[in-house]
Parts: C-alpha cells; structure tokens; sequence
C-alpha cells in the first residue's frame, strides 16, 4: 500500500538514520520556482548531515514515502495539487491521483514506514479570530501518531497561546532545542513558554528514546528558533499578518486554502522577507532533524 523508496527501505532497516519531508509545502507553501529549489536544497541538507532524507506525498494513487527527484518536481510544479491531510488520504488513492500531504498526513504515511523522524517549517493550529474553531489536523494527528517532529513552532499566523493549549490537551510535548520560548515560525520569540528545554541531538534522543519505550502515543515536537540571520522581529511581521488575515475575511478565504492564502500574502507584505525566513528555517529544521536522527540511532 505505501511505496518506500529503495534506500530509506534499507536505511531504516539497518537502523540508519532518516527524516521524513512533506511536500504540502512545496506544493502549497513556497511560490514557483523557488519551491523546487527549497526541495532540493531540503533533501540536500537531511543527506550533508548523514541521514537519508524521505520526501513524502501520493503519486498516481500510491502513497510514497521517498519520493525520486522526478516525483518531487511534480509536487512542485504540478497545477492544482490536492493538498491532502490524514482524512482526505483515500481521496487521492482512490481516484490514481496526486496529492501533496500536510503535516498530519505525511506523519501518518511516515510513522506507518517506520520513520520516527520528521522536519517541516511550521506545523498548523489554531487559527485566530473567528471562534476558534478552526483547527489544524495537524494538533489531533500529533496527538495520536508516534513522530519526533521538527519544527519552528506554529506558524504565526495562528493564535498560538490557543494552539499551545490544544496541544497540552492532545498529550503533545514541547521540547524547545537550546531555548525556553516556543518559536513564532517567522521569528524567535512569542512570550510563551515550552515544557522542558533540550541543548543537544543527545538530549533529544534520550527524551524520544524514553518516549517510545514507554509506547506513549503521539508525537513530540522539537521547536527550534528560526535561524538569526533570516529570522524577523515579531513585531514587524505582525502588521502583514494582520493586514493578510483582514484580505483573507474580505476576500471569504475558506477551510483549506486559509493557511496557504495567509502564507502568500505575509510574503508579499514583507517584500519577500517572510518568504527568506521561511526558506532558512525549513533548512535549519532539516539540518536539526538530520543530526537529532543520528544521534536516536546511536542510541537504538
Ligand atoms: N509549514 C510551512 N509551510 C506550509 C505548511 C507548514 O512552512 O505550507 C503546511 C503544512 O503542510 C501544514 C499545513 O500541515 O500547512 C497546515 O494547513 P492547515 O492549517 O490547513 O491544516
Ligand atoms: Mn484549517
């Protein structure tokens, strides 16, 4: 049922390092042509830091985890992608299509491959305003499929005090890697707090470790600050999102295409400063991911 590709079969059963790439971003979070660029570059970092990198989204109707250098491409510069969480997965399979999955959905497919690692940019959550209803899979999928995910927190368009607490309510964990604030995706700080702190790959391969033999569900999320060098203060990008977020109500943005219209529009507002930031800490997350991968395996 899920395609493995070749050399993450092998790695993964020789108890070598892998980390797991969704391809939502790519289809759905990064304008053409750069995301294409970003793919490679992401699959280029996970390897220069010794692990094998395992890109994952539906291709023709087969879920794949280790996407080839064609397959990524597609999922970069195919039209009107289905972006595809966990629920949604038999959509694609059902109809031979392509899908490109989200945080929740390449969790799924991974965990189900035996990866236990996985770096993106920002996982989904609360979204502001309105009720608060509207909430990322993402938050339920953390909570119930094993997964070391590696992110800069929640995107900032987010409510992300509300997301915080939904993640509590799931059973998440927030490790924070060499700092005590949980991140804001485009910049360091947010004035809330993680749960425990960790300063090593070692450090977060003992909690994982523990983790697992203790056959706790869910995931564990690894919030790492966005690097110094690309990142934005909180303050600057704050009045593009809210400008994005009254563009996104005027304009009846719905369901699905929220995050990826929100995403789109703080880059336009930043003058692609947004965009830059984005990009550096998706790099960063899977250079993080590669070296905390490594040093699981060491322990395993
Ligand atoms: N992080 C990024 N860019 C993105 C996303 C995350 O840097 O495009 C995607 C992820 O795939 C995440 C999804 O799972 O946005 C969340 O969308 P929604 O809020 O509709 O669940
Ligand atoms: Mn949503």
């Amino acid at each position: 049922m899920i395609r493995i590709r070749p050399d993450v079969k092998e790695a993964l059963a020789a108890g070598r390092p892998v980390v797991a790439l969704e391809s939502t971003v790519l289809a759905h979070g990064l304008p053409r042509p750069r995301n294409l660029v970003v793919g490679r570059a992401l699959e280029e970092e996970v390897r220069g830091h010794g692990a094998v990198p395992a890109t994952v989204g539906v291709v023709s109707g087969v879920p794949v985890v280790g996407l080839d250098a064609a397959q990524v491409e597609r999922m970069a510069n195919e039209d009107g992608i289905l972006k595809v969480s966990t629920r949604d997965l038999a959509v694609p399979v059902a109809r031979r299509g392509d899908g490109a999955t989200t945080v929740a959905a390449t969790m799924w497919l991974a965990a189900r491959a035996g990866v236990q690692v996985f770096a993106t940019g920002g996982i989904g959550g609360v979204h502001r305003g309105g009720d608060g209803r509207d909430v990322s899979a993402d938050v339920a999928e953390l909570g119930r499929t094993p997964m070391l995910v590696v992110c800069a927190g929640a995107k900032a368009i987010l409510d992300l005090a509300a997301t915080r607490e939904a993640l509590e309510t799931a059973g998440v964990l927030l490790v924070g890697y060499r700092t005590d604030e949980l991140p804001a995706f485009y910049s360091r700080e947010s004035g809330l707090g993680v749960d425990v702190r960790a300063d090593s790959p070692a450090e977060v391969a003992a909690i994982w470790h523990a983790h697992r033999e203790m056959r706790l569900p869910g995931g564990v999320l690894l919030c790492v600050p966005p690097p110094v060098e690309t990142a934005l203060r909180a303050a600057e990008v704050e009045a593009a999102i809210e400008a994005a977020l009254a563009r996104a109500e005027k304009e009846g943005v719905r369901g699905k295409q929220v995050t990826p219209f929100l995403l789109t529009a703080v880059a336009e507002a930043t003058g692609g400063r947004a965009l830059e930031a984005n990009v550096g800490l998706l790099r960063n997350n899977a250079r993080t991911g590669a070296l905390v991968a490594a040093a699981i395996s060491a322990l395993s």
